[in-house]
């Protein structure tokens, strides 16, 4: 009910498309430290930068993460050896998380090349509305979750209707392997339903009351990803050397919070992510800090509301997100038409990153002019502007897997 009250005053925001109608603004500095002292070495930043910001995006922006560990099992439900026309090995895994009282569930589902034998690097991305979405192979399971939500009755949630957004057969062509989970298995994605989330197994968990600093939904899409990694920790064929997290839209904000507090992830790619993910906050163009809480307010900590309409006091700014992940690699992924993600914006992001990427004597981008569409730059920080919509589509993976082939291998 909060919710769609919420969602109603969100419609009469009005929101700007404007590039003329951006406003000057200055962002927080990168590479100045709290007392004043400007960072000049990566020893420095490490030290001193990255935990003064990192305690200020999980306090002011995604909420803190509990240090505390709940118990994980896995569950190998089926493995395929002939899959993708035999390709690969997929198995589907489940997982069950669990504080010994209450347990709640997610379905993994990975392949792996069948060649070469030797240890592959990964990919590892949530979906949307289902494992069995990504893919038409009827013995792919509904994720545990799905039950949950009204959605999956819509047509758009059938068996493969997200395929085009998993492009299995180029990446395992090209000697990645792959690992899919559906975001609602962690936290499904609606404010009504918390005490389904992995949250709910946490000590102290309320149901009722959340305190300002308290992690929310992309907090726990960001810890589940994590979950992943220890999993395929297990896995013999998995080189976890070479990991790389790749997130959609909302989940492209939570990849990003992810991989600036879990460095087992080696590349970070955020796709259209927008608000709350790549874009600068301060440039209010597309969606702004006040629209997202009111139509998304299971996302964010209760904190991030004081900047409703007042991005101008965020002690931070999302090109210092990007900066928490060096010198491990970040790419951004725009698309065109998408105008609600600003990709100027994510653009300016990952060009304002770049002095903490050059402390380690890394390449960072070196113009703050947008390039063309379909024009990728492929350095330790990588971008690309798409033409078209919001979405995944085969060319954003054929760029992710050109950025992976260039760190990996
Ligand atoms: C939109 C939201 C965006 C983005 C998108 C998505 O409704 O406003 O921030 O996250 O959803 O995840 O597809």
């Amino acid at each position: 009910m909060m919710w769609l009250f919420a969602s109603l005053v969100n419609a009469q925001q009005t929101v700007n498309y404007d590039e003329s109608k951006v406003s000057a603004y200055l962002l927080p500095e990168l590479l100045k430290c709290k007392n004043g002292v400007m960072v000049t070495t990566a020893e420095q930043w490490e030290k001193q930068r990255k935990p003064e910001l990192m305690k200020l995006f999980a306090s002011q922006i995604y909420g803190r993460t509990p240090a505390e560990n709940i118990d994980v099992t896995y569950e190998v439900l089926t493995e395929d050896t002939e899959a993708l026309g035999g390709k690969a090995t997929g198995k589907q895994v489940r997982f069950t998380f669990s504080n010994g009282t209450k347990k709640t569930e997610a379905i993994l589902l990975l392949y792996i090349p069948n060649k070469p034998k030797s240890k592959v690097p990964v990919f590892i991305g949530y979906n949307f509305k289902g494992n069995h979405s990504t893919i038409t192979d009827s013995t792919i399971f509904y994720s545990p979750a799905l039950h949950l939500l009204k959605e999956p009755d819509h047509p758009d949630w059938k068996r493969g209707n997200q395929s085009s957004r998993w492009s299995y057969e180029k990446i395992i062509d090209r000697g990645y392997a792959v690992a899919t989970m559906c975001y609602h298995d962690i936290y499904p994605d609606n404010p009504e339903l918390k005490d389904h989330s992995v949250i709910s197994l946490f000590r102290g968990y309320d149901s009722g009351k959340t305190t300002p600093g308290e992690w929310q939904s992309i907090g726990a899409w960001a810890w589940g990803s994590s979950r992943i990694v220890d999993f395929l920790e297990t896995q013999q064929q998995i080189d976890t050397d070479k990991i790389a997290l790749m997130g959609h839209s909302r989940l492209g904000k939570a990849a990003l919070w992810a991989a600036a507090q879990d460095q087992r992830f080696h590349i970070v790619i955020s796709n259209n992510s927008g608000c709350g993910g790549a874009a600068l906050f301060r440039r209010k163009f597309g969606e702004t800090t006040e629209i997202i809480n009111n139509a998304f307010p299971h996302w964010f900590c209760e904190n991030f509301r004081q900047y409703n309409n007042k991005e101008e006091l965020l002690p931070v700014d999302q090109h210092q997100l990007l900066a928490l992940i060096a010198p491990r690699k970040v790419y951004v992924a725009s698309a065109q038409e998408d105008l609600w993600a600003d990709p100027e914006g994510e653009f300016l992001s990952a060009y304002h990153a770049g002095p903490a990427y050059r402390l380690y004597g890394l390449e960072a981008i070196d113009t703050d002019k947008m390039p063309e569409q379909h024009k990728p730059i492929m350095g330790d920080i990588g971008y690309h502007l798409r033409g078209g919509k919001h979405d995944v589509t085969d060319y954003d993976w054929e760029q992710f897997l050109d950025f992976a082939d260039k760190h990996f291998k």
